[in-house]
C-alpha cells in the first residue's frame, strides 16, 4: 500500500490531540460515531466547496439566494457600527453579499470563524474584493472563536453574528437549543443572530443531495477515514466502507454513516484505538437537522432571542432568520 507520509495540513498539537481523544471515544462507543466538525480539514473542505457546486445539493445556493434578496433589509434594521462574526465562514462566498449590504454606510469588522486554516485563506482573497470590509481571520472552534471576535468590540457597537449554511443542523435539537443558549451567554442585549436553517422538504431530494450520484458526498464522508490514516497513523482501508445517507423521519433528519463492507479491525495507533467492526455495523459520522418553519420562533424564544424577521427560499426550501438578544 502506498502511504503519505506528510498530512495534506497538519493540525497543531493541541488540535490533533483533541482529534486523537474524539477518535479515541467514537470508535470504543458501542455505537461508533465520530464528529462532523473533522470533516474540513484542507481536503474536507474543498470537497465541501464541491458538493455546493452539484445541482442536487441546493443548500448553498438557497442560502445565498436569500441572503442577497434580504440584504438590504438586514442592513436596514440593523444600522451601522456592525461588528460581524461568522461562525464556520468556510471560503465565505455566500458572506460576501451580505457583507456588501452591510458595508454600504461605512467600514465594517469582518471575523470570520473557522476550524480550517484552508477555508480562512480562501475566504479572505473572496472578502478582499468587498471595499470598505476589513477582515481578521479567527482559527478556532465556533464559542471560543466568537468569545476572541467579541473581545474587538467597540463602545456602543452591535455584534453580528452570522451562522449560516444550515450547520445548526449538525445539532441534535436538543443540543441545538443549548448551543444557541451558550451563544446567546456571549451577546449583550441588542445583539443579532441571522440563522440559517435548511427546512423540511421531500425526503427523495434530501436523499439525492446527500447521496449525490458522482460520490462527491461519499468522498467527503470517506476522507475523514483517510484524515484519521493520514494525521493519526490509522490504516482504515477506504474501499473497505461505503457511504450512506438514511432520512428519519420521525426526528426529521438526515444521517450520514460509513458502513463496513465486511468485518475487519482498524488500528489508529495515535488515537490508541484498535476497533473491530463486523459486517455492516456503521460509524454515524453526520447528523442534518431539517426545520420547520413553525419551530422557528419557539427555538427563538428557548434560546433568549426574539424573532425580529425571517426570509425564505422556495426553490430550495430554506430559512434565513434574524433575532434579537433580548
Ligand atoms: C455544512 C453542515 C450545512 O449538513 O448540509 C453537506 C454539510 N454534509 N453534505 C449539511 C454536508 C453532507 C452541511 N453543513
Amino acid at each position: 500500500m502506498i502511504r503519505a507520509h506528510v498530512p495534506a495540513s497538519p493540525s497543531c498539537p493541541a488540535r490533533l490531540a483533541e482529534f486523537a481523544a474524539d477518535v479515541h471515544e467514537g470508535l470504543c462507543a458501542p455505537r461508533k460515531m465520530l464528529s462532523p466538525k473533522y470533516f474540513y480539514d484542507a481536503v474536507g473542505s474543498a470537497l465541501f466547496d464541491a458538493i455546493c457546486l452539484l445541482p442536487e445539493y441546493g443548500v448553498l445556493r438557497a442560502d445565498d439566494r436569500v441572503l442577497r434578496r434580504a440584504g438590504p433589509e438586514i442592513a436596514a434594521r440593523l444600522g451601522p457600527a456592525t461588528l460581524v462574526a461568522e461562525l464556520g465562514s468556510g471560503s465565505g462566498t455566500k458572506t460576501r453579499s451580505l457583507l456588501a449590504a452591510l458595508s454600504g454606510r461605512g467600514g465594517l469588522t469582518y471575523r470570520p470563524i473557522d476550524l480550517s486554516a484552508a477555508a480562512l485563506q480562501r475566504c479572505r482573497r473572496e472578502v478582499a474584493r468587498v471595499p470598505g470590509v476589513r477582515i481578521a481571520e479567527v482559527e478556532a472552534d465556533f464559542l471560543p472563536g466568537l468569545a476572541v471576535a467579541g473581545r474587538e468590540r467597540h463602545e456602543g457597537e452591535r455584534l453580528l453574528v452570522l451562522f449560516l449554511g444550515g450547520t445548526l443542523g449538525n445539532f441534535e435539537r436538543p443540543a441545538a437549543v443549548g448551543f444557541l443558549r451558550e451563544l446567546r451567554a456571549a451577546l449583550l442585549p441588542g445583539d443579532a443572530l441571522l440563522l440559517g436553517t435548511d427546512l423540511v422538504k421531500e425526503p427523495d431530494r434530501l436523499l439525492l443531495a446527500y447521496d449525490d450520484p458522482a460520490g462527491v458526498t461519499a468522498a467527503f464522508n470517506l476522507n475523514l477515514l483517510a484524515r484519521i490514516n493520514r494525521e493519526l497513523g490509522g490504516d482504515f482501508h477506504l474501499p473497505a466502507f461505503a457511504h450512506e445517507a438514511r432520512w428519519d423521519d420521525g426526528a426529521r433528519r438526515i444521517e450520514m454513516h460509513l458502513r463496513a463492507r465486511e468485518p475487519q479491525r482498524v488500528r489508529v495507533p495515535a488515537a490508541g484505538v484498535v476497533a473491530a467492526f463486523e459486517r455492516g455495523e456503521t460509524i454515524w459520522t453526520e447528523t442534518s437537522c431539517k426545520y420547520e418553519e413553525d419551530e422557528l420562533v419557539a427555538l427563538a424564544r428557548a434560546a433568549g432571542f426574539r424573532s425580529e424577521a425571517r426570509w425564505t427560499d422556495g426553490e430550495w426550501p430554506f430559512a434565513e432568520s434574524l433575532w434579537i438578544a433580548d
